[in-house]
């Protein structure tokens, strides 16, 4: 039945959703296999050690064991040809030190697999793991990247250094270093992203199964990246790749963590392999915060060169940035992600920007929502609010002063960084924050309270980002060295029934892109959502993607499923002009239904086209049969969405507790195609950047150990933390699509943690407080307040 009122645009509820709600979905851990054997982890204790040995006889002889292999069996075993893969060498003199999925000789953080059982039970496996005695000779432990730079003890006794690259984007040194010279106001400030353990609800887990004959075998994974996860499964194990099969099934959030190449995944499946039984692993919440890598681990340090009027002539970044103990996928990338946003919104004639990357003994860094970008608005909007209070003006007046393009035009907005935005408008957007927010009265209200001098004082902090994503170009990726294109698939094939199937080469794990893809196809064919269904997650369903990161999805995929609809309309075009003996070019195409121009009486609806097109009884002359579509998309150029957000604090002077009152976003990813689905992403974008602003860290002691691998001590949020977040939205449409989408999927991460921390200085500025460091505990609250006030 044609449809004939568009959906896209209108917010509507998430199609995936009651399956997940009544427990239908099934997640890794849900799957059986017959026969399936556990994967038991023997794990370091100790960041940094030499294994002197392992003793597996106590745990061999335990119920239910098959087989307990150390890193020596495995070797001998020849399971694999090359270590875990990193995609983005950065530089090509880049350190990146071996990393195979068990150690053989030295540990190089703490959870660091040393030896894995193979049991009848999971029980099994984990109690017979625990009866594994591995002998150590401790080595010092670098447990920071400052002991990393600045200390003597080396991370990994076979390099030098823990050093592992300089990467610079300095395009004019000459008028860099003049902005400076000349500059009447200069700021310096450093600050610190602290490490942040990734914590979806799902944590991670993986099922390898191989098939009785053929050599086969499917990797079942909570994974967000199938596809990338096959191409480098195959070319470390030596498996075929045309003998793998991917499937993430249910996937319960990932937030970057499950965008990697984990030692247990390349276990399962060359175990599987040669033992031809299933084997399975899931890993326990706190077993995460060691087998998962983790987020940010950053030092950054900004300066900023502005003339009188606190109009920006130069921002200088240098970052050291922890990678952690092994280079993972993209582990090295990630600050690179980030080096082209540190101007922001804003007009800065020169720039540079310079980040060393440090191994420590700690987890491995790599994304985690917003990868670099957050780290670079958070520099860059401190910064602006440290310029404000130097130049003597509010924190809107120093972004309204700065904003690129003010006034026009709006696209193609070239920046110092090099990169080209394709679209901006970034006054209006912050107008709109501030009416949201009701800054004047906000304002008011502080005032009241400062001059009452009570202990509950208020503070606004505002922040206006930029992101870069839709991670697209493929040229402009290979130009960074990474390791992989930016392109995405989609088919599109009507069945004889007149129903539609999408293949969709994105992949989601909690993004809504069932309902989201429904919602373009169905418009493009003038049908009902409800007719579309939308496959996805399985290599062998969809063979081509490159999967789910980066706020890729809709500017990529979901462009690339429009791009495949008019194909499929294209061909239909030809087939309804054959049928009703017209000129193609005297069709239209409305409501779902094809009529020659002025006679709308001679129509015919897709539906009748696609079940004409599947009989084949009557094509135009060597025509292909049925009608599916597909289409590989490049775009031509990332997409750069943006927004304000406003957020206000209320800080108790006496104890240094800090409570999020109220925080409204106003965000622009161009054309919304759901703004449920929108909302709720920024929703909970805003929510992980609150939370790195206010409660989560992860602690390393000075020998590496986690102090909080737990949610006992690292403090997530829940729902009943954080405010009611109030979105508005303006809208700026992409440029570099023919959606005109931007995405949002961090969107609300990559503002909200300078939002809070501009907020709190703001409430405590009347102390002489300049900055406080993430996460804002009470307790540095109060110290700082204490330090300020003596
Ligand atoms: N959307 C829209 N209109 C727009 C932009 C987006 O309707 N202008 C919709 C899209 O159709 C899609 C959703 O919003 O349904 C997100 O789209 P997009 O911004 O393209 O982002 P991705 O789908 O590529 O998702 C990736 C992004 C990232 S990088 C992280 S990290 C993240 C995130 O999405 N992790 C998430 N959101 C998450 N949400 C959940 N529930 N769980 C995670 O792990």
């Amino acid at each position: 039945m044609a449809v004939t009122e568009p959906v896209v645009g209108t917010p509507r509820l998430r199609k995936e959703d009651p399956k997940l709600l009544v427990g239908e979905g099934k997640y890794v851990d849900d799957l059986q296999a017959p026969g399936q054997l556990w994967m038991g982890m023997v794990r370091s204790t100790m960041a940094h050690a030499r294994i002197e040995g392992v003793d597996t006889s106590d745990a061999l002889g335990m119920p239910g064991v098959h087989s307990v292999l150390t890193g020596a069996d495995l070797a001998a075993m020849n399971l694999w040809l090359a270590p875990l893969p990193c995609a983005w060498v950065v530089t090509p003199d880049m350190a990146n030190p071996p990393h195979f999925p068990v150690a053989t000789d030295e540990v190089h953080h703490v959870g660091e697999i040393i030896a894995v059982v193979l049991a009848e039970t999971r029980a099994q496996a984990v109690d017979a793991a625990e009866n594994v005695v591995v002998d150590y000779e401790p080595l010092q432990a670098v447990a920071s990247i400052s002991a990393a730079r600045d200390g003597d003890a080396i991370a990994h006794s076979d390099l030098e250094t823990n050093k592992a690259y300089r990467w610079e984007l300095i395009p004019d040194p000459d008028a860099l270093d003049a902005a400076f010279a000349n500059a009447a106001h200069t700021i310096s400030a450093e600050f610190t992203q602290q490490r942040l353990i990734p914590s979806a609800m799902e944590p991670r887990g993986v099922l390898a199964v191989p098939s009785p004959m053929g050599g086969d075998i499917t990797l079942y994974s909570s994974t967000q990246v199938p596809h990338v996860l096959k191409v480098m499964v195959a070319a470390t194990t030596g498996i075929p790749e045309h003998k793998l099969r991917i499937v993430a099934p249910s996937v319960g959030g990932g937030f970057g963590a499950k965008l990697n190449v984990n030692p247990d995944e390349i276990l399962a499946v060359t175990l599987a392999n040669k033992l031809g039984r299933p084997v399975r692993w899931t890993e326990t919440r706190s077993e995460s915060a060691f087998s998962t890598h983790q987020g940010r681990g950053q030092l950054q340090k900004i300066e900023l060169a502005a003339d009188a009027d606190g109009k920006l002539q130069g921002v200088r970044v240098h970052l050291d940035a922890d990678m952690g103990a092994y280079m993972m996928l993209i582990t090295p990338g990630v600050p690179l992600l980030g080096s082209f946003l540190y101007t922001g919104v804003y007009h800065v004639p020169a720039f540079g920007f310079s980040c060393d990357g440090y191994f420590t003994n700690l987890t491995p860094t790599d994304a985690y929502r917003g990868a670099g970008r957050p780290e670079a608005s958070y520099a860059i909007e401190r910064a602006m609010d440290i310029l404000a209070a130097e130049i003597g003006v509010g924190p809107d007046e120093i972004r309204r002063r700065n904003y690129l393009a003010d006034g026009g035009p709006f696209e193609n907005l070239e920046t110092a960084s090099t990169l080209v935005f394709d679209s901006g408008n970034y006054s209006p957007n912050l107008d709109a924050a501030l009416a949201l927010a009701k800054y004047d009265e906000l304002r008011a209200e502080q005032e009241r309270r400062r001059a009452a001098g009570g202990t509950k004082q208020l503070g606004i902090g505002m922040c206006t980002y930029v992101e870069i994503c839709g991670l697209a170009p493929s040229r402009a990726l290979g130009g960074l060295n990474y390791g992989a294109g930016g392109w995405e698939h989609a088919t599109i094939r009507f069945l004889p029934t007149g129903k539609v199937e999408v293949v969709s080469g994105s992949t989601p794990h909690g993004q809504g892109h069932e309902t989201s893809w429904s919602m373009i196809v169905a418009d493009r064919f003038g049908i009902s959502p409800d007719d579309v269904t939308v496959l996805h997650s399985d290599t062998a369903i969809s063979p081509l993607g490159l999967d789910t990161y980066g706020s890729r999805s809709l500017a990529v995929g979901g462009v690339a499923i429009a791009m495949a609809c008019d194909k499929v309309i294209d061909k239909a075009r030809e087939i309804a002009a054959h049928s009703l003996e017209a000129n193609a070019d005297d069709l239209e195409f409305m409501d779902g239904s094809f009529s020659v121009r002025g006679t709308p009486d001679a129509a015919v609806s897709i539906q009748e086209i696609a079940f004409g097109a599947f009989t084949a009884h009557d094509l135009p002359d060597g025509m292909e049969p049925n009608l599916q579509e597909q289409v590989t998309f490049d775009p031509p150029n990332f997409v750069f969405p943006f927004g304000t957000h406003v957020g206000v604090v209320e800080v108790d002077t006496e104890t240094g507790e800090v409570e999020l009152l109220n925080y409204y976003a106003v965000d622009d990813c161009g054309n919304q195609i759901n703004p449920l689905i929108v909302e709720g992403q920024v929703h909970g974008g805003v929510v992980q950047g609150v939370a790195q602003a206010l409660w989560e860290e992860a602690s390393y002691d000075e020998d590496g150990n986690c102090r909080n691998p737990s949610f006992l001590d690292y403090l997530v949020p829940s729902a009943a933390d954080v405010p009611s977040i109030e979105t508005g939205f303006t809208t700026t449409p992409a440029t570099s699509n023919l959606l005109g989408v931007k995405g949002v999927g961090e969107a609300g991460t990559i503002g909200s943690a300078a939002v809070v921390i501009n907020a709190i200085v703001d409430a405590l500025s009347p102390y002489g407080v300049t900055d406080i460091e993430m996460p804002a505990t009470p307790a540095k609250v109060w110290r700082i307040i204490q330090e300020a006030s003596q």
